[in-house]
C-alpha cells in the first residue's frame, strides 16, 4: 500500500492555526512523524485564502523537504497554483490532482512530461462528480488517453473514483469497487487511490466505518490511500489485512510493527 500522509492540511484546525502563526516546528513534527510511520508521500494542502495559497504551499514544501526525504504530494484544487509551486519541489513526487474539469490536464501533464512525477486523477468533469460507474470509467479513460499524449503511462496515474458518503448512496462502496475493477481491466498497471474518510460522512462511529472501508478496499485491489498514518488503529487494519491477503511472509511486518510499538498499545503502556 502506498501511503499518502494527509496530516499537513489547513482544513485540520490545529494545522490551520500553525499555518496562520507560521509555526514551523509544528509542521516539521508532522512531516517527521508521518515519515516515521511509513508515509511514502507527504501531502501538503494550504486551504488558505487564495491570495495566500502560493506562499503557504512553498513554505510547507520547504519545511517538509528540509525535515524528511519523503517526496511531497502537492494538493490544490487549482492546477495553475500547482504549476506555480512545482519548481520548489526538490525531487519527483505526486500531484493532487487533475480531473477532466476545465484545462487541468493540459496544465499539469506538460509539467510532468519526461519526469518521474506521478499524478492523482479524480473521476469528475465540468458536470461534477458522476453518480454512476460508467461515467467514472469513461472519465478515467479520457484522462489516461490525454496523459498518453504527454508520454505519461498508466503506472504513473492514481485514479481516485471519489467515493460518496455511504449515507447518501447505499451503493457507494460497491460502485467504488466496480469502478476500480473496470479501470484495472482496461489498464492493468494503473493505480487506484482514495481518501478514507468520505465514506462515513454524517454517520456515527466514523472511524469504525473508515477502517472497514479500508480493509475491503485493500481486498478489492486499491493501491494507494490518502490517510492519517498516525492513526494506529488504521495502520493495524492495513497490516492485518495485508497479512490476511498473503502479502506478509510469516506475518513479519505485522509482528515487527507490534514489537516496535507501531501498532497495538504504545511500548511505554505495556507491562514489562
Ligand atoms: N482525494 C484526494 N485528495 C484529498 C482527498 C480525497 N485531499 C484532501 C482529503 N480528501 C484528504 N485529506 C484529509 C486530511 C485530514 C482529514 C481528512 C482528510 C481529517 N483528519 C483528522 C485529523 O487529522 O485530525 C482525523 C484523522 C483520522 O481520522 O485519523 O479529518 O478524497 N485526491
Amino acid at each position: 500500500m502506498i501511503i499518502i500522509g494527509e496530516k499537513i492540511n489547513g482544513t485540520i484546525p490545529k494545522v490551520g492555526k500553525a499555518i496562520a502563526e507560521k509555526d514551523e516546528a509544528f509542521i516539521r513534527d508532522l512531516a517527521i512523524r508521518q515519515a516515521e510511520a511509513g508515509a511514502h508521500y507527504i501531502d501538503v494542502c494550504a486551504s488558505t485564502a487564495p491570495e495566500l495559497e502560493e506562499e503557504t504551499l512553498i513554505w510547507l514544501m520547504n519545511i517538509v523537504q528540509d525535515a524528511v526525504d519523503t517526496p511531497v504530494c502537492i494538493d490544490s484544487p487549482n492546477a495553475r497554483m500547482i504549476e506555480k509551486v512545482f519548481k520548489h519541489a526538490k525531487k519527483p513526487g505526486l500531484i493532487n490532482s487533475v480531473s477532466e474539469e476545465g484545462d487541468k490536464c493540459e496544465v499539469i501533464f506538460p509539467l510532468i512530461q519526461g519526469t518521474e512525477w506521478e499524478v492523482i486523477a479524480l473521476t469528475c468533469d465540468n458536470r461534477g462528480i458522476p453518480s454512476d460507474v460508467q461515467t467514472r470509467v469513461d472519465i478515467a479513460k479520457n484522462i489516461v488517453e490525454k496523459a498518453a499524449k504527454y508520454d505519461i503511462t498508466p503506472e504513473r496515474i492514481h485514479i481516485d473514483p471519489l467515493v460518496m458518503a455511504l449515507s447518501a448512496d447505499n451503493n457507494s462502496f460497491l460502485n467504488f469497487v466496480d469502478t476500480l475493477k473496470q479501470v484495472k481491466a482496461l489498464y492493468p498497471t494503473i493505480k487506484v487511490t482514495s481518501g478514507l474518510s468520505n465514506i462515513s460522512f454524517s454517520m456515527p462511529l466514523r472511524k469504525e466505518i473508515n477502517r472497514h472501508f479500508f480493509a475491503l478496499a485493500i481486498f478489492a485491489g486499491m493501491d494507494s490511500a490518502i490517510m492519517d498514518p498516525l492513526n494506529r488503529d488504521m495502520m493495524a487494519t492495513l497490516l492485518a489485512t495485508e497479512a490476511l491477503l498473503g502479502r506478509d511472509r510469516y506475518c513479519r511486518n505485522f509482528s515487527n510493527a507490534y514489537r516496535k510499538g507501531k501498532i497495538g498499545p504504545k511500548l511505554e503502556d505495556r507491562k514489562k
